[in-house]
């Protein structure tokens, strides 16, 4: 969760009123003048996308909006946090800071405050750092939390604050569906973070007294890549996780088609959701009573334990192999969208750059998973066409990264791939 409705109705003070009236009230900033990506991307009538910000270096990654009213944006390669202002509000970044600090593969973002003080929570690949904002916009007391375990194999890391403010951190595998060398990759952790910055396993984590101290973090296990993971209003906690490559449950099979690509798993503590000893079983749409996991006859990891996969929880919701899922937000973030679109979650996805068969190449593109009565039930494309017909999204124009709310409560999409970040506004015209 980030600074979101959620967060806002919870805050006190000058700097809470003054964040909420940059929510729902706020003066819609318009689309400005076509540009490449509203020539090239498709969204549903009545919504336009345009180029925030362009010629990002440094693999833009996971973004936040902070205090200030401005977009921060990890550059993972290029080791920076770039803040992006648009204090003239024309619908374009005013310019690139990049923070004076460097980081390691910096990924997942989060502001979150103690006291009366905003800290930025900056997720790397080998620990978790938080920096005070200070108000005029610097930063300073960098702080080192926690280290995470190597080597990194999925590299990205991310770090979100949920409901009952705890620090909740995802660690992708190290391999692709084998043996981990630590029981924290593959994983979401859960840590208590004091005001002064020092870190503790909350007692009612579900392993806090597990003779293995690797293990008392674990929040819940068996995520091959949870990259993004959100809660719902009410209180749920649900995250994505990438499948493991090359699965076909018979040699004769096709490529590309298993495991499907886990959207929405709701994450119970304690609970271990499957990988690598099992896949989803069904494509779109499982919910209760579930269809069970089934075992992913190709795993290379050794199964002492006879893992059983009438155990695993299987995912709410899946799309197809190859989908890649990163960045997720909450529809009802985006108070800018029209009604229909705010009970729903929107997630990013990077697509296809391994598949085989030219027929399952995935789009890079914005679904959108519709939410009836707190669960998932179908999904539709909400924004697309990064890619060309025949092309993977590894050679195309861009590839969706993260989206998060902008301060006018239209949705900022980060590109990895194309080095940008998009706004995507409602304004009802065609
Ligand atoms: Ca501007
Ligand atoms: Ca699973
Ligand atoms: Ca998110």
């Amino acid at each position: 969760m980030s600074l979101n409705r959620f967060r806002l109705a919870s805050m006190s003070g000058l700097l809470a009123v003054s964040l909420w009236a940059c929510g729902s009230n706020a003066q819609q900033i318009p689309p400005g003048p076509p540009d490449e990506a509203s020539r090239r991307i498709t969204l549903p009538k009545g919504f336009q996308i345009r180029i925030f910000a362009d010629n990002l270096a440094g693999t833009p990654r996971f973004m936040a909006v902070g205090p200030d009213g401005s977009l921060y944006l990890s550059l993972m390669s290029g080791g920076k946090v770039a803040r992006l202002p648009d204090a003239n509000k024309d619908g374009k970044a005013d310019k690139v800071e990049n923070l004076p600090f460097n980081f390691n593969q910096p990924h997942g973002l989060e502001f979150h405050r103690e006291g009366n003080d905003w800290w930025l929570y900056v997720a790397q690949v080998d620990k978790i750092e938080r920096l005070k904002f200070n108000p005029g916009g610097s930063f300073s007391n960098r702080q080192k939390l926690l280290d995470l375990p190597m080597p990194a194999g999925h590299s990205s890391r991310t770090v979100h604050f949920g409901p009952d403010g705890m620090m909740y951190v995802s660690l992708g595998s190290v391999t692709n569906k084998g043996n981990e060398p630590d029981p924290r990759f593959a994983a979401i952790l859960r840590y208590k973070v004091e005001a002064d910055g020092t870190v503790s396993i909350p007692a009612d984590n579900p392993f806090a007294t597990d003779p293995n101290p690797a293990r008392r973090p674990i929040w819940a296990e068996g995520l091959r890549n949870s990259v993004d993971f959100l809660w719902t209003p009410q209180g749920k906690l649900w995250a994505s996780t990438h499948g493991s490559d090359n699965v076909r449950l018979n040699p004769s099979d096709p490529p590309d088609n298993q495991p499907y690509e886990e959207m929405i798993n709701q994450i119970e503590p304690g609970k271990h959701y499957g990988w690598p000893y099992c896949i989803a079983p069904v494509l779109g749409a499982n919910l209760p009573p579930q269809k069970p996991e089934i075992p992913d006859p190709t795993t290379e990891a050794s199964n002492p334990q006879n893992f059983d996969c009438m155990k695993a929880v299987p995912a709410l919701f899946t799309l197809p192999a190859h989908s890649a899922p990163l960045g997720m937000e909450w529809g009802g973030s985006f108070t800018n969208f029209p009604k229909e679109y705010q009970n729903s979650v929107f997630i990013a996805l990077a697509g296809s750059w391994n598949t085989d068969l030219p027929a399952n190449y995935r789009d890079c593109k914005i679904e959108r998973i519709i939410v009836e009565n707190g669960l998932p039930v179908r999904s539709e494309t909400f924004a697309n066409g990064w890619r060309q017909g025949g092309q993977k999204c590894g050679a195309a124009w861009g590839r969706p990264t993260d989206l998060v709310a902008a301060p006018d409560g239209s949705m900022f999409v980060s590109d990895g791939h194309g080095g940008r970040v998009y706004r995507i506004v409602y304004t009802g015209n065609q």
